[in-house]
């Protein structure tokens, strides 16, 4: 991530778009066919956005999701988009909000996924995540 935001921040004129701020991606064991990844993104000087998707060359989809706790049971559940208001902030984290990645190309530990966001304006934002493994 570190070599991630000079990158990105060369892509276009300052505060023009949505910029990712942090990411990254856990994959539950090694070949494993889905995954959440967590992306925090900022909105410095807008306008008002919001994040309506992403997709990954190396997975047959990727939703949006939110980990709800219900009846002292936590399940996943789709999310529409994600608003991301003028220096605003979206933040994905284990147990809130995530990027479910399924049907996943088997990937092991270092290797990097690509993903692109697609936001209501009309932007897209490539990044690319490296895997780790669960205390890895
Ligand atoms: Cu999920």
């Amino acid at each position: 991530m570190r070599a991630l935001l000079p990158l990105l921040l060369l892509a276009g004129p300052a505060g023009a778009e949505p910029l990712v701020t942090g990411g990254h991606l856990t994959l539950p064991y090694p070949g494993a066919p889905s995954a959440a990844a967590y992306v925090s993104l900022a909105n410095p000087g807008g306008p008002d956005d919001a994040l309506t998707g992403a997709s990954s060359p190396l997975a047959a989809e990727a939703m949006l999701h939110e980990s709800v706790e219900a009846e002292g049971m936590m399940r996943m559940e789709p999310v529409g988009a994600l608003p991301l208001p003028a220096d605003g902030a979206i933040v994905m984290a284990p147990g809130g909000l995530h990027l479910m990645l399924m049907g996943l190309e088997p990937m092991d530990e270092g290797d990097l996924l690509s993903l692109t966001l697609s936001f209501e304006s009309g932007a897209t934002l490539a990044l690319e995540l490296p895997l780790s493994l669960p205390g890895g």
